[in-house]
């Protein structure tokens, strides 16, 4: 063989990787592949010849690039970037018009006569309106009368994310943190310019780089040069940088005796500090914080309350424009009370405390990302307060990175939740946007499942539910089937029929792991690592840490009684909402057990027992396992081999898993129950003692 010959062999092997032959999931959504089909390519060829770009905007001129990128791989041409169209039609216009009736990051699309505009009010509007763009020859729609406008429903659509200075993700299932805090500043990860175009793709425009459980060094020179290196990245991607911080900073790094928020040395710390940060970083977003929450210190160590501690770092902030995210997480070590109602019973009497830059941000549900909550009461019953939603992205609850589970139906479920605080149709999304109380800031964060893993997300599947909180993030009115559809067309096929199988199963696999996880409205059935089922978790520092707090199995039934009958957390919600959730008999069943004590006996409105519809829904939930796994395997040949392994592997795990969890329940609630499995359904081939030994295993450090 000739070695020019060998040569070419080589070379095209090499090309082979990331192609959609062997895709290693780096490109996420932006994988932007010729566009098979020559037709298409040529009508979207026609109004692509030229980009006009005439700004010197940083902002403008990553859309032109962007958009240049793009159009080079689904086109398979190189577009050129001009800054004058010089008469000729045919190509891409970016502008600004400050008098267009756009919100400030909103964008409109127009094609006229094969020439499109992309009009920001803004330069983030029209990087958002160049990624729309992508978008639609993406996912092959027409663009000859193209002519869409859209707005961000929120201001601030933020990651939050949790790694540590050790580079460490609390929570984190897809490796070790994306910031590498030993190089920085100094080296500069091609990675974190990736990062920012996923995120700008989607409209996200702020990210909280470190840890809620917060390290006072992410505020020293030191770490503010590194943070100060990830913001400049960021920045022509319309991205700001937050921090989380520690609030007796002051006291730790600060040498003051005392981190108290009314000691007039404890505000000038924080005003000086602030200001130190705005000279690394001239467009720092502002804080995000964890206090007297699950051990970390807060104002309460002082006798102050939430808003003291919010307020005090919000005037040093207000300066600057900087904002305060402050995190309504709270609850108290108080196995007597109900930790349901704990954060509404701190907050709510709180509201029209805080200061005009802070946002509370409240998690979707009262206790903890549950696979299924209903909606934290907070969420309409403090008009006078800016209440952001916290979304968790990373699987915590949702079986780390081996399970499948599409989120859009979960963040969906809570947005759409009528709080009746206004009357019918006063959900939470309204609330969160600031169209109920007219909020003047409104924020929403996605607790981020990114990390080092090359495919950024471990499960490959679970790309959808970053790309998902994105876009709901941005309009949260689109569905969660249209956003599967969309991302399924951008990063596997788009094959109409694969790309249909593979939506579908995106959208039932919340509802299959709540089945086999926590069906009927059962909750935390975990203690240490949250994936290995222990509904018989007894022991523990404090009694809500334990699995028998949250389902209360007892020789009669099973559930929290949360109506005036127990904790009478219901009162916490409007009359028309605790009306639809106070009647076991009409309550809904997914809702069930999050607010009743019910009979094992107790006929539900699907004709079976208690005990026989929870068995089968353990059991069905389990077998549809299998259903997932068939349908993955019909759209082998329309999806790359590398992607389709990977996938099918972390499937048969799950099918494993979800058969373990099915035994864990049925057996050790069968002790409390004392029925048989009902027919069809086969008694599990281990004992409850096989279960726990496997279980144990999770446990061992
Ligand atoms: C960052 C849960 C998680 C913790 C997390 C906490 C929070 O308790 O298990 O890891 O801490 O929520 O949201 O603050």
């Amino acid at each position: 063989m000739s070695s020019k010959l060998i040569f070419l062999l080589l070379l095209t092997t090499l090309c082979k990787a990331g192609t959609p032959d062997r895709d290693d999931g780096y490109r996420l959504w932006l994988k932007y592949d010729l566009i098979k089909d020559a037709t298409k390519r040529a009508a979207y060829a026609r109004s692509t010849q030229l980009i006009v770009l005439n700004s010197t905007s940083p902002i403008q001129k990553t859309a032109a690039e962007e958009l240049q990128t793009g159009l080079q791989g689904l086109l398979g041409k190189t577009v050129p970037i001009v800054a004058s169209a010089g008469g000729k039609t045919g190509g891409i216009t970016l502008t600004t018009n400050a008098a267009a009736s756009l919100n400030s990051e909103g964008y409109q699309l127009s094609n006229q006569q094969n020439t499109i505009t992309i009009t920001g009010k803004t330069d983030a509007g029209v990087l958002y309106g160049a990624f729309a763009l992508l978008r639609q020859f993406q996912t092959l729609q027409p663009i000859d009368r193209l002519s869409l406008t859209s707005n961000p429903k929120i201001q601030h659509r933020m990651l939050n994310h949790w790694d540590n200075t050790d580079g460490s993700i609390e929570r984190g299932y897809a490796g070790q943190s994306l910031w590498k805090w030993y190089e920085l500043p100094e080296r500069i990860d091609p990675r974190y310019r990736d990062y920012a175009r996923a995120n700008a793709s989607i409209g996200i425009n702020g990210t909280v780089v470190n840890n809620v459980n917060a390290s006072s060094r992410f505020l020293t020179a030191e770490y503010l040069q590194k943070v100060a290196a990830l913001a400049n990245v960021f920045r022509s991607y319309g991205i700001k940088v937050y921090l989380s911080v520690y609030f007796p900073a002051p006291k730790t790094i600060g040498g003051l005796k005392t981190a108290d928020p009314l000691d007039p040395e404890v505000n000038k710390w924080w005003a000086d500090k602030v200001n130190e940060i705005y000279k690394f970083i001239p467009d720092f977003g502002g804080f995000l914080v964890k206090a007297n929450s699950e051990g970390q210190p807060g104002p309460q160590d002082y006798g102050r309350n939430h808003a003291d501690g919010a307020n005090m770092l919000a005037k040093a902030l207000a300066p600057h424009k900087g904002i305060v995210i402050w995190r309504a997480f709270v609850y108290k070590a108080d196995g007597k009370a109900d930790r349901f109602k704990a954060a509404y019973d701190e907050f709510n009497p709180l509201d029209g405390q805080f200061a005009k830059n802070v946002i509370v941000q409240v998690k979707n549900g009262p206790i903890d990302f549950q696979p299924r909550e209903p909606f934290s009461p907070i969420f309409g019953t403090m008009p006078k307060t800016p209440l952001g939603m916290e979304f968790q992205i990373t699987q915590e609850y949702l079986g780390f990175a081996t399970h499948l589970v599409y989120e859009a139906p979960i963040f969906k479920e809570c947005l759409d939740a009528d709080t009746y605080v206004s009357g019918k149709g006063s959900t939470v999304a309204k609330v969160v946007d600031g169209s109920l109380h007219q909020y003047p800031l409104t924020a929403i964060a996605g607790v981020a499942n990114t990390g080092s893993d090359r495919n950024w997300t471990g499960h490959p599947l679970a790309q959808a539910n970053w790309y998902a909180f994105g876009r709901l993030a941005w309009d949260h009115t689109l569905s969660s089937e249209a956003i599967a559809n969309e991302w399924v067309k951008m990063t596997l096929t788009t094959e109409l029929s694969s790309a249909k199988t593979i939506t579908d199963l995106l959208l039932k696999s919340r509802e299959i792991y709540v089945n086999y996880n926590t069906p009927l409205g059962l909750s935390r059935p975990w203690t240490g690592v949250h994936f290995a089922p222990e509904p018989w978790q007894n022991r523990s520092s404090r009694p809500d840490w334990t699995a028998v707090y949250y389902h209360r199995a007892d020789s009669l039934g099973i559930g929290f009684e949360r109506t005036a009958k127990g904790s009478n957390a219901l009162a916490q919600y409007r009359p028309e909402v605790q009306q639809q959730w106070n009647n076991p008999a009409t309550c809904p069943l997914p809702y069930l057990l999050w607010f009743h004590h019910v009979l094992w006996t107790q006929k539900l409105s699907t004709g079976r027992t208690l005990w026989d519809e929870l068995c089968t829904r353990f059991y069905t939930g389990a077998d549809s396992v299998g259903w997932l796994q068939k349908q993955w395997a019909s759209v082998r040949k329309d999806v790359d081999s590398e992607t389709f392994a990977n996938v099918a592997g972390r499937l048969e795990t799950q099918q494993k898993e979800a058969i373990w969890w099915r035994d864990a329940w049925v057996l050790y609630l069968q002790e409390f129950a004392r029925q048989p499995i009902p027919a069809p359904f086969k008694k599990p081939e281990r004992s409850l003692k096989e279960v726990k030994e496997l279980v144990d295993i999770y446990q061992l450090r």
